[in-house]
């Protein structure tokens, strides 16, 4: 929830900025408001450069499958790269690396350019064309960066996969995009760690289904040992050694896809989010310069992997849309100590700091414990904007991000937005917006988000209801790969008549300003760390241990760093544990979700039952659940439940 402190944007914040006060912000409103194809026409002129330009704007007919700027052709490579070098800007630094270990690697634009291009020539000596799919199972590297633009430069659709995702989670969306190549490394380094990523890749293509891939190209970052395939694959020094360093771009319609970022939704099976070219383009580039009022003296950090949007719009291609300074990390937040984010900021004089409030929580922790990593020993002057993403900020953590990090003197934007809507939505503008911590405050100039009931109705000012996008916008989400049905049922579903497109999160407008406040999912998604995790994924994960597992049901509690933990109650096919066996069964379990799907999704805590809370009718109420997960005496009516008993039995944690 939000809190009533009110801080309008300061001076220094809001002269020269590029939407400078409130009354910007308005005009802006107003002529998206007034004319909505022409609000976004002309920014889609004046942001992105086109090879041909566009004369549709937004074609409606076939919704809500939108299209935007349908007959222009463009390309995103071009567009973050050669246009920043023809201005002038080839000797600029594009990239900042620090690697886990802090070493520090700087790449101009031109340099950028050039390795780019000979990616690019190599994929395409390879027969990769417009509209493969290519899978990047990627650290956090220039390379990284590198594979992605070079995926744009030759039009072919990337599908960037986290790297802690297991090799059953690879192989299934390698199998579901028919991916024909991987782009990986031999390892990563994180935490002072090396941690197996080709392993990984082996792994998942020795599981089956992907006779797609052709190439494996693995970028040497360890030289650790690893197992090789010959005919398949190629070290990415050899790949581009001889490669030119130039690469005519391959120009592309705008609805042509870039990517597909695999998330997670209310069922079992993770969708692979299809993003336009031009649309998405406009949005990050234009996102990235009036959310963040990225200038160009700017040293800009968005600390997110590759791995989740947020690295992809404000990672990959904003910033370098608008020709910015950006720095790529390599390691964690912890490593050497929790004063690394601090430290960073102070050695290359960050001036926008973009992270998620489970890392600012963290943080917290560890400055409140240990006086040397608190932000107060580090020179933080040269911030001058704040973010956050991933989850709703509480007001403590704003308060303290906003005092301790940015002086007091830094807007914090807390921006709203998710792997489909491909950038911001509702978000502060810094030169603009005056910040309530805990609320996204208002939308995006052109966004036409509101809040409504079960029928599709706006409800009132400080009535609780679902978040909804009333208009299509140029970034948004195009289908659902492969299963358009999925598209519609899950985002433009039949009871808000097809007509708005359903974000899967409640909000609450404030009273008086019309604030949103965003009050977390309405489905069965959680959010652990700005993570999505479908309750359901991690459900099939643990009934697909069937020597074991009977039945199980996943729900979230409130945590205190992770914004959300995962509580999963499990029936054996044997007789309840308890004590040691308990405790050991529940870490076999534990890891094998951590196999099935990827660290992120282990359970924090698994309770046994003999049974799980069901009404008469068979479904388990997950209602109790969640209160049993909490912690909570039960207050609810449970005369529908064919045993009631069995609340007791799940009460007892492990
Ligand atoms: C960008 C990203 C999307 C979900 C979204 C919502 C939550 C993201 C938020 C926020 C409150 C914010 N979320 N930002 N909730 N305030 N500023 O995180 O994408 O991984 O797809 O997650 O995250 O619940 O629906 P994604």
């Amino acid at each position: 929830m939000s809190s009533s402190h009110l801080y309008p944007p300061p001076e220094a914040a809001v002269k020269g900025a590029y939407v400078s006060g409130i009354e910007a912000y308005n005009k802006l409103c107003a002529e998206a408001e007034a004319d909505y194809e022409g609000f976004w026409a002309r920014h889609a002129r004046d942001t992105v450069t086109w090879k041909k330009p566009f004369t549709k704007v937004l074609n409606e007919s076939g919704a809500p499958f939108f299209k935007w700027f349908e007959d222009g052709t463009l390309n995103v490579s071009y567009n973050c790269l050669d246009r920043n070098v023809e201005r002038g800007l080839g000797d600029k630094t594009a990239i900042i690396f620090e690697a886990d270990d802090g070493k520090v690697t700087k790449v101009s634009y031109k340099q950028l350019l050039a390795q780019t291009s000979q990616l690019a020539n190599a994929l395409k000596a390879r027969g990769i064309k417009k509209g493969d799919r290519v899978v990047i199972y990627m650290s956090m590297s220039v390379e990284g960066v590198v594979a992605m633009q070079a995926c744009a430069r030759i039009g072919a659709t990337h599908s960037v996969v986290f790297g802690g995702f297991s090799a059953q989670s690879l192989r299934d969306r390698i199998e579901d995009a028919g991916a024909v190549a991987v782009i990986t490394a031999d390892e990563q380094l994180r935490g002072g760690k090396q941690l197996p990523l080709k392993a990984i890749v082996d792994e998942a293509l020795a599981l089956g289904g992907c006779d797609s891939i052709k190439n494996v190209i693995v970028y040497k970052r360890t030289g650790g040992n690893i197992a090789w395939t010959a005919g398949r694959d190629e070290w990415l020094h050899d790949v581009v050694a001889g490669q030119s360093t130039t690469c005519e771009p391959e120009w592309v319609e705008a609805e042509h896809p870039l990517f597909l970022l695999y998330t997670s939704g209310s069922t079992g099976k993770p969708k692979g989010v299809q993003h336009s070219t031009g649309g998405y383009l406009l949005h990050a580039a234009l996102t990235t310069k009036w959310t963040f009022d990225l200038r160009p003296d700017d040293v800009f950090w968005c600390t997110a992997d590759i791995g989740w949007v947020t690295g992809h719009t404000y990672i990959a291609y904003g910033p370098l849309a608008l020709g910015g300074t950006e720095i790529v990390f390599e390691g964690v937040p912890t490593y050497p100590d929790a004063g690394r984010f601090w430290k960073m900021i102070q050695d290359h004089k960050v001036s926008i700091f973009y992270t998620a409030p489970t890392a600012i929580r963290s943080l917290i922790k560890a400055a409140e414990a240990n006086a040397a990593v608190h932000p107060k020993s580090y020179d933080l002057k040269s911030l001058r904007i704040l973010g956050s993403v991933g989850e709703p900020i509480n007001p403590a953590a704003w308060e303290w991000y906003h005092q301790h990090v940015g002086g007091g003197r830094c807007p914090i934007v807390d921006t709203f937005w998710q792997t489909e809507t491909g950038g911001h939505m509702i978000t502060p503008l810094p030169g603009a917006t005056t910040l309530v911590p805990g609320s996204c405050t208002l939308p995006f100039p052109g966004i036409m988000a509101a809040v409504v009931d079960e029928t599709g109705k706006e409800v009132p000012w400080g009535q609780g209801g679902i978040l909804v996008v009333k208009r299509p916008w140029p970034s948004m989400i195009r289908t659902i790969w492969g299963d358009p049905e999925r598209f519609k049922k899950s985002y433009y579903p039949e009871d808000f008549k097809g007509k708005y497109y359903l974000a899967g999160d409640g909000a609450i407008r404030d009273e008086k300003t019309g604030y949103f406040t965003i009050t977390g999912r309405i489905d069965d998604v959680l959010n652990v760390s700005g993570h999505r995790m479908g309750t359901m994924e991690i459900e099939s994960a643990l009934v697909a241990h069937t020597e074991l597992v009977a039945e199980a049901a996943v729900v979230g509690r409130p945590d205190d760093t992770t914004g959300e933990a995962i509580c999963a109650f499990v029936v054996l096919k044997r007789p309840r544990p308890t004590g040691d066996e308990a405790k050991r069964i529940a870490k076999e379990l534990r890891d094998w979700v951590g196999k099935e799907i990827g660290p992120i999704a282990k359970p924090k805590d698994i309770r046994f039952g003999d049974n799980l809370p069901k009404t008469r009718s068979g479904k388990i109420m997950r209602r109790l659940l969640r209160s049993v997960a909490k912690g909570e005496t039960i207050t609810q009516d449970t005369s529908t439940l064919e045993n009631p008993a069995i609340l007791d039995q799940l009460s007892q944690s492990n």
